[in-house]
């Protein structure tokens, strides 16, 4: 396995590389405008499974972010192939929720041929996990990221659902958006091989196995984990991010306004975007939230832990309360019973619940682990990967956390 970040095999004959960039754009006047080609530094940056990401930078203090999709899986390298038209499905992405939401990373161009897309520079802000992983917060409340997520959430599903658009625009849309290779991968990397076994599953020590392996033999786990399954294959209600765990956003606090902080929050890579079950971007939002929660409470920064297992359920009822709010102002009211938003959010969260158990379990046992486990010294990745696994039965089969969801120590 070379792993994310490791050096890219130029398989295509059109990769980019740091030394070829200044001719890639000097050859393109939309992206040579944006940013002065002339002594300009380029490093390779991508931290992701699969793709390359460039940060170019100007003499005059302009950058340029430029990600690549290559023909293949950046973590396995050219002996797991994928098509690069995953960036056409994520510039579509791009456009369509930055056309209702100001929290996503926006496209400034796309090549077709090339498979790149220049994005918004957002140089000043960290990675959500990176943020988390060193310690700092994430503000509380209505401005905190939580907070402002969840309404995100709300603005973009509510917006490209049933409930915003006509219904045949809408099976449209579906269609437009049908992303077969990447939904396929999910279902293998989260829905089937945490739960049914895969070689390429692992876990970082033995004692952690034995509970995977008594888990693995628990059907109410697994069926609650198969259920989930069926859910992200046939539900169709809006268009999803489609990987929004937290090394898909990013943040930089801003300037206070009355002493409570403002957040600039920008999701980005939605790559894995489709027509799905809403509950799957809030599960997998929560379920990174809890790791995190997880790990301060492991490194015994309880007070923290605290703060991040509340916002898991901010995160819920800020998505909500503006679904609600958005409903209620619906273009076609003649077409919905009044309480018909009521019993989609009860859905919506029962599967929300359930993707976020397959989440969990997938980041422990699965192909695509996540650094707030992986750098822990072993005795405390021992002790939070399995409350995570202990959770995720929690969220599988019993519906929901335990009120003493952090109620362990190293
Ligand atoms: C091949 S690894 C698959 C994972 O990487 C992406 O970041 C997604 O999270 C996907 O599930
Ligand atoms: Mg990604």
């Amino acid at each position: 396995m070379s792993g994310a970040g490791a050096p890219v095999a130029a398989v295509s004959g059109r990769t980019l590389t740091v030394a070829s960039i200044p001719e890639y754009l000097a050859a393109r006047p939309e992206l040579a405008a944006q940013i002065e080609v002339a002594g300009l530094q380029v490093a390779e940056v991508g931290d992701g499974n699969l793709n390359q990401v460039f940060i170019c930078r100007g003499r005059d203090g302009r950058n340029l972010v430029l990600k690549q999709a290559l023909p293949y899986v950046r973590l396995i390298g050219p002996s797991w192939p994928m098509t690069e038209e995953r960036a056409a499905r994520e510039a579509h992405a791009i456009r369509i929720h930055a056309a209702l939401s100001d929290r996503v990373c926006s496209v400034t161009y796309y090549d077709p041929d090339w498979f790149v897309l220049a994005l918004e520079d957002l140089t000043d802000h960290t990675v959500l996990r990176a943020h988390l992983n060193e310690g700092n917060d994430i503000g509380s409340g209505d401005n905190g990221v939580a907070a402002v997520l969840g309404r995100h959430v709300a603005d973009v599903c509510y917006g490209t659902s049933f409930l915003a658009m006509d219904p045949e625009p809408f099976r449209l849309a579906a269609a437009a958006a049908v992303n077969s290779e990447l939904c396929e991968l999910t279902e293998d990397v989260i829905f089937t091989e945490p739960f049914l076994g895969a070689d390429r599953n692992s876990v970082g020590d033995p004692r952690v196995q034995e509970l995977v392996d008594e888990l693995q033999a628990d059907p109410a786990w697994v069926g609650a984990a198969m259920r989930a399954k069926r859910r992200f294959l046939t539900v169709q209600e809006a268009l999803l991010h489609g990987d929004l765990h937290s090394g898909s956003v990013f943040v930089r606090r801003a300037a206070d306004a009355g002493g409570d902080p403002q957040w600039s929050v920008k999701t980005f890579d939605p790559e894995f975007s489709f027509y799905g079950p809403i509950g799957f971007d809030l599960g997998l939002l929560q379920a990174n939230l809890l790791i995190a929660a997880v790990r301060a409470q492991v490194r015994g920064d309880t007070a923290r832990a605290a703060a991040l297992l509340t916002d898991v359920g901010t995160a819920w009822s800020a998505f909500a309360d503006r679904f609600h709010a958005l409903f209620a102002d619906r273009a076609r009211p003649s077409k919905f019973s009044d309480d018909f938003v009521d019993g989609w959010l009860a859905d919506i969260h029962a599967d929300t619940q359930a993707f976020a158990g397959c989440e969990m379990s997938r980041r422990v046992i699965g192909l695509a682990k996540v650094t707030d486990l992986e750098s822990l010294p072993t005795q405390q990745y021992v002790v939070a990967a399995t409350a995570v696994l202990r959770l995720t039965r929690s969220l599988l089969v019993d519906g929901g956390l335990p009120d003493d969801a952090l109620s362990f120590s190293e």
